[in-house]
């Protein structure tokens, strides 16, 4: 059995757990003192080393984005963390930025140094005003305790960090809508290449990570690369935050080593919240990953193998729905929900998301027909691949999942003219 490896969560349940002061019991800020004495080019190696990949979704290495920048020029490059955490039932950077800034901080502070960066950037979620204050709040502490600033420590490197919070669009998660949103721009992707890497925000060399790949460099300098690469697996070395949702006795987050399983993760959680009713589907890395069911409760969740069952781990967002919900009323929210973020540059998103909300709204009603099954999966290829970024492909990932696996549940809410799972009439309850 896996058991849970508390480190970015170790003090999350502590008083005043977000103060610097708490930070610093915990063995805040030594990384970045012993990172400031190291050559960068060592740190960049070590996070290769590591294996550690992307936390936000892509699970790119992270030491290798780094390398990509090109060699300095005399001009500015950037450090800019993806805070924007939309992706639904993702719920992992938002806890961290709340429970533990200063992870985050630090991390930022040794990535620029590794970078060669003054100048980071942390992009919020527009909505989340309470994070906005925290974080305010925790790099101000972090200023004022040297840790930020001119001469960081007496190492005469100097770093400024600008919180900003965005206006709330899904997209501007996508990196390169949110760099164009951080420079005052309607937030739309940019075509890559170039990568951020090259040409990203203001067209400077920029590095674009996750917050919680951020808050990881930490403990990973602190302890080493050995001591990284001894938990998790060859495929996906480390620690990450796993964040269970929906009919779970003890829904939140569990920092696990990657690879662990759902089956460990539901044990952990105390099972599901009503015993007698069995898991029915979950997504092992938000709604833009396809869906899983109880075939898939022992596939590790690291990228390989989760991409090999037919999903993606993407941000480890585990939502649990048992046998009482409705697969395709819960595909259909998702839908809505992306057709509402669709940023409008494509033809495939913006119109098929919107076609793919029509179609499944009468299905759930019972109306329509079998052959709309067929136009969802048409709608669905033509989108898949031919959109210009993730969120469009993301959208197609629970309806063509739940028709392969409930497709017959599809067909009740026809020969039934109505949804199954009505709560007054239900027939398919167990
Ligand atoms: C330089 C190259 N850089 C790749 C960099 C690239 C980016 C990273 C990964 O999508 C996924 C998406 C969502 N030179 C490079 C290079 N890079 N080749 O590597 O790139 P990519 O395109 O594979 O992915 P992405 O655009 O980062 C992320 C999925 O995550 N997801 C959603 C997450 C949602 C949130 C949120 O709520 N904010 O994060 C969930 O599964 O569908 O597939 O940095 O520049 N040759
Ligand atoms: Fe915008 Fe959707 Fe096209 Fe992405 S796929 S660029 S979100 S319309």
């Amino acid at each position: 059995m896996t058991t849970l490896t508390p480190i970015l969560t170790k003090f999350w349940d502590d008083p005043q757990s977000w103060t610097l002061a708490t930070y610093e019991k915990n063995e805040g800020y030594q990384a970045l003192k012993k990172a400031l004495t190291m050559a960068p080019a060592d740190l960049v190696a070590m996070t290769k080393e590591s294996g550690l990949r992307g936390r936000g979704g892509a699970g790119f290495p992270t030491g290798m984005k780094w390398g990509f920048l090109p060699p300095p020029d005399g001009g500015p490059r950037y450090l800019v963390v993806n805070a924007d955490e939309s992706e639904p039932g993702t719920c992992k950077d938002i806890p961290l930025m709340m429970a533990a800034p200063q992870f985050l901080i630090e991390g930022v502070a040794i990535t620029s140094f590794a970078i060669g960066c003054n100048h980071a950037f942390i992009y919020l979620r527009g909505e989340v005003v309470h994070v906005y204050r925290r974080l305010l709040r925790a790099v101000e502490e972090a200023y004022a305790a040297g840790h930020l600033g001119k001469n960081i420590h007496g190492s005469g490197f100097d770093l400024d960090v600008t919180v900003h919070a965005g206006a709330g669009a899904y997209i501007c998660g996508e990196e390169t809508a949110l760099l164009d949103s951080l420079e005052g721009r309607r937030g739309q992707p940019r075509s890559k290449p170039p990568f951020p890497a090259v040409a990203g925000l203001y067209a400077r060399p920029t590095v674009v990570n996750n917050v919680e790949s951020i808050a990881s460099v930490p403990p990973l300098l602190l302890h080493g690369a050995d001591w990284f690469k001894g938990m998790g697996t060859q495929d996906s070395t480390g620690f990450g935050i796993f964040s269970l949702s929906g009919h779970v006795k003890n829904p939140g987050q569990y920092e696990a080593p990657m690879g662990i399983t759902m089956r460990e993760l539901l044990d952990l959680a105390g099972g599901m919240r009503h015993p007698e009713r069995p898991i029915k589907f979950w997504t092992p890395g938000g709604s833009s990953t396809p869906l899983f069911t109880d075939e898939h409760l022992d596939v590790p969740l690291e990228f390989g193998a989760v991409a090999k069952a037919g999903s993606m781990l993407g941000t480890r967002a585990l939502q649990v729905f048992d046998s009482s919900v409705c697969v395709v009323r819960a595909v259909d929210r998702w839908t809505d929900f992306y057709k509402h973020e669709s940023c409008g540059k494509c033809t495939p998103c913006r119109e098929g998301t919107w076609w793919l909300k029509q179609i499944l709204g009468r299905l759930e009603h019972g109306q329509g027909s079998e052959a709309d099954l067929d136009k969802l999966l048409d709608i669905c290829d033509n989108i898949l691949g031919r959109s210009f970024c993730a969120l469009g492909d993301g959208a197609t990932s629970p309806i063509t999942s739940s028709i392969q696996y409930f497709r017959d549940e599809y067909i009740a809410h026809l020969t039934m003219g109505r949804c199954p799972f009505d709560p007054n009439d239900a027939v398919l309850f167990t």
